[in-house]
């Protein structure tokens, strides 16, 4: 159904969603979210892109002249484990509005970690800050909107609540429905102004080719080493089932649903914005192995009279390997269209094969560096439609410091890093510790430490702080 109701006779929502300062890239997540309830529901939704140094005060006051006298239904999606934010959230809903976890990891936020009940010092969740979560695609929430004093909460698919005795209360949730991945409103995005919500120009889309990642489903028995803080003593093993890179939330959020239909993504990309030269502005693909199908889509694209300006890849190297011939001709497609191809980010994330281990990443340090001296090449063969370095705008993976660092590992790596010169172009300006959210499969990992050891690890909201 699509609610084609006059603008005045429609209801308010709005998203509010975790942002870095000065940034103008577009969040599908929760803009597809809004476009959804737009398209199926009473409610105009917009998306409030929300970040750290933004005073709350002023987001406050705004929502609230946005929302005037209606009752405030504010989503919350894609918050970074923003504590700032999860208060906030506490704040309007004590208030009195209805606040809305949604998004990747809201069911694991809202309802805590394993066993919070019996251990006092792990993530409580969220249940207090929200009025309700809803977990999976955000069609499960028309219904809801229509029915929010009603009796919609029982037979909404996805959502999540405490019932009146405080126990919680889990539907089952929806699959992807591909019909609802289609169209983005790449213009509901807004930042703050000097006097109310301002709009913000996306300069870079995303495109959503797959949902989830094919490794992620790799199921694997492996052992973790403990941190390093603990050597020395005799420890059991942690031996663990890994779905995919034990750090990764997308493996445990989503595993692997699939790849769209081509003519579903061909609609995305019809639906960015354009450039003034007619161009649609840089689009980052959103599949885990892009490389198998990256030709034909390009040649839809041209078929369908689109003209790209620049496709971002984000890939394991491992499948940049298994498909550089691909990659060769999607490059040479892409510059014969006018267009670039940038592999934005590699999950190197390691070029030590002890922490590769302990990342269940699936590719040693060999390959890694293998990957790089090819991409090189590329470059060298296609100077102006290939980009990959950190200069072009790439943020490869890196995450260090990890908690299996030692001096051999250290001095493993920085003798990498000098002898491939990965400084001069692969290396980003600042590596990402290694951040371990409670759901993730490093999350039972230190749980196990924990009760091996009989010790404890702070929390800091929904990340364990392992350091
Ligand atoms: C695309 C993407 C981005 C895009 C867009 C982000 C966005 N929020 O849309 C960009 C490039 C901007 C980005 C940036 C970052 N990302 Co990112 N990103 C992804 C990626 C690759 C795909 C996510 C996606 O678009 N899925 C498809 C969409 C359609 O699904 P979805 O988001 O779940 O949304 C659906 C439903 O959940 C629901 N829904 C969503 N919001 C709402 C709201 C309401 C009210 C309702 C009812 C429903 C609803 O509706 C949608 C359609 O059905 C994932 C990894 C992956 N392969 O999945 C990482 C991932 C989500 N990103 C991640 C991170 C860490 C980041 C960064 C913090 C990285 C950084 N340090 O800079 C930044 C900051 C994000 C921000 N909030 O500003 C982590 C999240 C970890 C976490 N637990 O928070 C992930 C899981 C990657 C990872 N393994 O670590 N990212
Ligand atoms: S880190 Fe990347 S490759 Fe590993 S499971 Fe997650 S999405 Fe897949």
């Amino acid at each position: 159904m699509n609610y084609k109701v006059k603008k005045e006779h429609r209801k308010k929502m709005a998203i509010i969603s975790s942002y870095f300062k000065g940034e103008t890239y577009g969040l599908l997540g929760p803009q597809m979210a809004a476009t959804i309830i737009e398209d199926n529901t009473l409610f105009n939704c917009i998306v409030v892109a929300v970040t750290r140094e933004d005073n709350k005060d002023l987001v406050k006051k705004y929502l609230a002249d946005y929302f005037g006298a209606e009752r405030p239904i504010i989503g919350f999606s894609s918050l970074s484990g923003r504590e700032d934010l999860f208060s906030f959230a506490k704040e309007l809903k004590n208030d009195g509005a209805v606040t809305i976890l949604a998004g990747p990891q809201a069911d694991v936020d809202y309802l805590g970690e394993v066993g919070w009940l019996r251990h006092y010092n792990r993530f409580k969740g969220l249940s207090d800050n929200f009025t309700f979560a809803i977990h999976g695609p955000a069609e499960q929430a028309v219904h809801l909107l229509h029915n929010l004093d009603g009796d919609a909460w029982s037979n909404t698919s996805g959502l999540i609540y405490r019932d009146k005795g405080g126990d919680f209360v889990q539907n089952v949730k929806s699959e992807w429905d591909e019909n609802h991945l289609k169209k983005v409103n790449w213009h509901n995005l807004y930042g703050l102004g000097e006097t109310g919500f301002i709009h913000i120009n996306i300069t870079t889309g995303q495109v959503l080719q797959q949902i989830g990642c094919p490794y992620a489903i790799r199921k694997r028995r492996t052992f973790i080493d403990y941190p390093v803080s603990l050597a020395g003593n005799d420890h059991p093993d942690v031996k663990l089932f890994i779905k995919g890179c034990s750090f990764c939330d997308v493996a445990a959020d989503k595993g692997f649903y699939g790849e769209l239909d081509i003519q579903t993504v061909i609609d995305q990309i019809q639906g960015l914005p354009e450039l003034s030269d007619g161009r649609k502005i840089p689009f980052e693909l959103i599949n885990e192995n892009p490389l198998y199908g990256l030709p034909k889509l390009l040649e839809e694209i041209g078929d369908a009279g689109i003209r790209p300006s620049q496709i971002n890849l984000t890939l394991r190297a491992d499948w940049l390997l298994q498909g550089e011939g691909n990659l060769l001709k999607a490059v040479s497609l892409a510059g014969s269209m006018g267009g670039k191809i940038l592999l934005g980010s590699i999950g190197f994330e390691s070029f030590d094969n002890t922490i590769l281990r302990n990342l269940n990443k699936g590719v040693t340090a060999e390959t890694n560096l293998e990957t790089i001296s090819r991409i090189r090449r590329v470059k060298e063969k296609f100077p102006d439609s290939f980009m990959y370095s950190r200069d072009d705008g790439a943020i490869h993976g890196f995450i260090h410091p990890t908690p299996w660092d030692n001096k051999e590992t250290s001095c493993n790596i920085q003798r990498l890093i000098s002898m491939y010169a990965l400084n001069f172009d692969i290396l980003p300006y600042k590596s990402t510790p290694l951040i371990i959210h409670h759901a993730s499969s490093l999350g039972r990992w230190i749980r196990k430490v924990e009760s091996q050891e009989k010790m404890k690890f702070k929390r800091y909201g929904n990340i364990i702080a392992w350091w």
